[in-house]
């Protein structure tokens, strides 16, 4: 992918296609197409098809969809699937159809089994039950995988697949329902020192373990992948450290500077126990996350403290 090629984000509003277009002006690559109009219609077949035939892009970064925590799962699991399943079979189609050179999908690590060994490693795809909360959401997933190889079996179209850690960062979605967990927390501890409240409901028993890796760090690896990984197969981006929610909230509260209670809520849902990702293939390709845990949470608070008033 040369800096002048033809560079297309579909899904440049979510909070990885933000960082991906950040980290490509960056980089000079300044032929980003479909800039600066409205994003076309991902959801529409004949509108992703005419902005392909329009716009002629040579790289496709595939990272729209909808996507939400795990309360959002459980609300709106055919909104979920369903916006998905289309955009990521609207975009693979037309990109094949237009002679797009590389595509790179971004899955996720809900893909996964439940149960996978961990770390889980790329081969425990399809090895088993999927965790229910986000069932609907990460066969749609499964699905963008399994879209992109089929196209590179039966038409050799280089189409590659991702598969990431939880993420999170600046422009995340602060909602207190419907957000994962980093943006949740640190907004709770927020309003509650501004309170100056007791105590700061974290929900569930705080004994599931993630792994979590800065959003810029995650587009930096999409970039890598586009011009290293050649392969049908998909790939893990990880290499940051998996903690406990419980690890995590007190962690939050440091970087916050809220020193009220921490009320572990086991009524409401856990999601999968724990969820770390084997990460040596990407490893290997001399790849690793640069942004330490705590200097990412200390950016991603400070965006939400300027940016407060509009994530209300
Ligand atoms: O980030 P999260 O919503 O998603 O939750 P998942 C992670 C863990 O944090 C769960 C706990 O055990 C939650 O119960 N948690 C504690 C909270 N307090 C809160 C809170 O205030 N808000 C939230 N949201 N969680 C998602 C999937 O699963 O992972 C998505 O639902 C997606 O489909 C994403 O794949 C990567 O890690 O459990």
């Amino acid at each position: 992918m040369k800096d002048n090629a033809k560079i297309y984000v579909a899904g440049r509003e979510t909070l990885i296609g933000s960082a991906l277009v950040r980290q490509l002006k960056a980089r000079n690559c300044g032929n980003l197409i479909g800039e600066p109009q409205e994003e076309p219609d991902l959801n529409k077949q004949d509108i992703v098809d005419d902005f392909f035939a329009r716009e002629h892009p040579e790289y496709v970064f595939l990272v729209a969809g909808k996507s939400g925590g795990i309360r959002a799962n459980q609300r709106y699991p055919a909104e979920l699937m369903l916006d998905n399943l289309q955009v990521a079979s609207h975009v693979i189609d037309s990109a094949y159809r237009h002679g797009v050179k590389k595509l790179f999908y971004l899955a996720s690590s809900c893909s996964y089994p439940k149960h996978s060994p961990q770390p889980m490693s790329e081969n425990s795809l399809l090895s088993g039950y999927l965790e229910p909360t986000n069932e609907s959401y990460a066969v749609a997933k499964i699905a963008g995988i399994k879209l992109c190889q089929a196209y590179w079996q039966q038409y050799e179209a280089k189409f590659v697949s991702g598969i990431p850690a939880n993420f999170f960062g600046p422009g995340d979605d602060f909602s207190l329902e419907d957000s994962h967990v980093i943006p949740a927390l640190l907004r709770k501890m927020h309003e509650a020192k501004v309170a100056g409240a007791e105590f700061v409901e974290i929900w569930g028993s705080g004994t599931p373990r993630r792994e979590f890796v800065f959003v810029d760090d995650i587009a930096d690896a999409c970039i890598f992948l586009m011009h290293n990984y050649d392969n049908s197969e998909p790939i893990n981006i990880a290499g940051g450290l998996d903690v406990s929610i419980r690890e995590l909230a007190e962690l939050i509260q440091k970087v916050v500077g809220y020193s009220g209670k921490l009320h572990f809520d086991s009524s409401k849902p856990d999601g999968m126990p724990l969820k770390a990702l084997e990460s040596s293939k990407l490893k290997g390709m001399g790849w690793e996350p640069k942004t330490s845990f705590e200097d990412a949470l200390r950016m991603t608070y400070e965006w939400f403290v300027i940016n407060e008033n509009n994530n209300k």
